[in-house]
């Protein structure tokens, strides 16, 4: 009896532990992050169900008969093979589908947008890249920093990379020595950056404010401090700021 009630203690421990790492109501920050998480929410309300399905008829096995002295080998049951056969071939083509509706976006692979073929671009500066209708923000990383320049306006900013919010904004990539990339966690925000080429990472910002830049690519000794940050405007204080500091500048304003 001792060890049943232990089975049915650990079992509630799991499943309590399974509830509370269900996701809260926190909104997303940005298009990308919100097709992300979306993504893995879809695929624990699957997997939980599943799950708890799966240990229950575990804990039902072991408990039931853990004292079988007369055990019968599984006899054939071709329904209940096909049954599961096809219920996993769902399953995965579930999973397969949901993941490529996510991967196709054009905010999480922009490289697959209609406006541009090639995500990667053999060109000589940012000049030569094709227009895309998103804002754009001029990205260069190099050991050890981020450098963003905006076209049109005459600034430059080290290590922050100022976009309006609400908008869908391009960020063209490039390196100036070795591979680097920007990532930014809380925007779901991933690309490469490589010297000689040209990438794009894509995303609409929903909330002002500043996110943490990372490089997520060894690139040498100063590659654990090679961080930034992604500052969002409102946009009418981005076009703001836009054309009021022509020349260099390396203060950006505090989003609201
Ligand atoms: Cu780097």
């Amino acid at each position: 009896m001792g060890h049943r009630r232990r089975t049915i203690e650990t079992l509630s421990v799991v499943v309590l532990l399974s509830l509370l790492a269900l996701p809260g109501s926190v909104a997303a920050q940005s298009a990308n992050r919100e097709l992300i998480d979306g993504l893995e929410y879809q695929l624990l309300y699957v997997a939980l169900p599943l799950t708890l399905f799966v240990l229950l008829i575990l804990v039902y096995a072991a408990v039931k008969f853990h004292n079988n002295d007369d055990p019968q080998p599984t006899t054939e049951d071709p329904a209940l093979e096909i049954t599961w056969t096809a219920a996993t071939a769902i399953i995965l083509l579930f999973v397969g589908l949901s993941g490529y509706n996510v991967l196709i976006n054009p905010y999480v692979s922009p490289s697959q947008s209609a406006d541009i073929d090639h995500g990667q671009q053999e060109l000589d500066s940012f000049a030569d890249l094709p227009e895309t209708d998103d804002r754009e923000v001029h990205v260069t990383g190099y050991q050890w920093e981020w450098q963003a320049s905006y076209p049109g306006a005459n600034i430059t900013t080290e290590d922050e990379i100022v976009i309006p919010a609400n908008e869908s904004v391009t960020i063209w990539l490039t390196s100036e020595d070795v591979i680097h990339s920007l990532f930014v966690p809380a925007l779901g925000v991933k690309q490469d950056a490589f010297p000689g080429r040209y990438t794009r990472a894509r995303t609409i910002v929903y909330e002002p404010g500043r996110y943490n830049v990372v490089c997520a690519e060894f690139c040498g000794a100063g590659h654990s401090w090679m961080e930034g940050e992604i500052v969002v405007l409102e946009p009418d204080t981005y076009e703001q700021w836009l054309s009021e500091n022509e020349g260099t500048v390396t203060e950006t304003p505090q989003p609201s």
